[in-house]
């Protein structure tokens, strides 16, 4: 049995070495190396090049190597298996101290003192308003949207969320589906967007958007932030809106082209924060142990878990 293992833009050898010691009775390998298709029952992958799980006859499932699996629809000849995607304690925690990280930093104004250290100025009289006046919004209540909201609402934020069905968490207002998407916008300060790029939700952080946040809020405008896939935003609309007010500042780990091209204006643009796609990376440690204790349970007959449904995409 062997599992291959396809992926685009991160070193392949930790995730080789990971598996080799893992799952040390199959075969584990790359495009580059020769093998045969008929034997290939697992495949884990990042972006893997479009058609390279055609022709696999025995393939049994497919595992994403990232909680998103917008790469994997993305492949025109993807085979009708169960494709598995990355759910772990260690992702989850990584993204949530990404939000916490740059919620805090627009809320406690930080770039503002970094440009007041450089230039020498002691201004202590800046109003900073408390957390419970200012109104976060999380776009996607899922794995990570969810835990990144609970951790902001125990620091005392005004937390609501959206997501496309009705969710309970204590403490935080959840909205759901396009009918209630204006109501949350309206009572959001920090957008927070953590949805998976689908059909659905391709171009929605847009002018439109942007122009329904409010801008009488206690941090004097709104904020954008984006962890979920640079499909989801239009950066001509975000620069427009910043330049307009309607965005005070963004900060972005995901772009429509990545990397992001040496052109973009968001590189220089004083008001937005530039992370290189690494808000919650896929640790190889704790990715590969998880998908190996996933095969080894499959193959005692237990059911494959949080396996996508195709129909959403997500
Ligand atoms: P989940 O599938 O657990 O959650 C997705 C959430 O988005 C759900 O709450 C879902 O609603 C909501 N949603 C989906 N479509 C819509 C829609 N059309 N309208 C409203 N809400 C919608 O995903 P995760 O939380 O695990 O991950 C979210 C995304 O984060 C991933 O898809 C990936 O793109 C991105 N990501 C980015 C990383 C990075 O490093 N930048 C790292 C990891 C993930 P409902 O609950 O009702 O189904
Ligand atoms: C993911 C990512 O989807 O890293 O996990 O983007």
């Amino acid at each position: 049995m062997t599992l291959l293992v396809t992926i685009t833009g991160w070193e392949v050898e930790p995730w080789l070495d990971r598996f080799r010691r893992l799952l040390p009775d199959k075969r584990i390998v790359t495009p580059d190396d020769a093998f045969a298709r008929d034997d290939v029952t697992y495949v884990a992958t990042w972006k893997h090049p479009r058609g390279a799980l055609k022709d696999l006859p025995r393939l049994r499932a497919v595992f994403s190597l990232g909680a998103g699996v917008d790469h994997v629809f993305a492949d025109p000849d993807l085979p009708k298996i169960p494709i598995v995607r990355v759910i772990d304690p260690d992702l989850t925690m990584r993204m949530s101290e990404w939000v916490v990280l740059h919620v805090l930093m627009h809320h406690r104004q930080q770039r503002m003192y970094d440009w007041q250290q450089a230039e020498k100025i002691w201004d202590e009289d800046r109003e900073q308003p408390a957390a419970k006046d200012v109104r976060v919004g999380m776009m996607g209540l899922g794995e990570l949207g969810a835990d990144a909201a609970r951790k902001l609402a125990a620091i005392g934020f005004d937390v609501a969320g959206w997501a496309r069905s009705r969710h309970r968490l204590e403490g935080i207002r959840c909205f759901s589906g396009i009918g209630e998407l204006d109501a949350f916008l309206a009572r959001t300060d920090i957008l927070v967007c953590m949805l998976p790029l689908t059909d659905d939700t391709r171009g929605l952080l847009n002018a439109a958007l942007f122009a329904k946040l409010p801008k009488d809020g206690r941090l004097g405008g709104p904020f954008l932030l984006n962890a979920g896939r640079g499909g989801l935003q239009v950066e001509a609309d975000i620069v427009a809106s910043l330049d307009s007010g309607d965005l005070k500042a963004a900060t972005l780990d995901v772009f429509e082209t990545e990397p992001l091209p040496q052109e973009s204006p968001l590189w220089s643009h004083p008001r937005v924060t530039v992370t290189p796609h690494n808000s919650a990376i896929s640790n190889p440690d704790a990715i590969a142990a998880s998908i190996a204790r996933q095969v080894r349970a499959f193959e005692r007959g237990e059911a494959l878990s949080n396996v996508v449904n195709p129909a959403r995409q997500y």
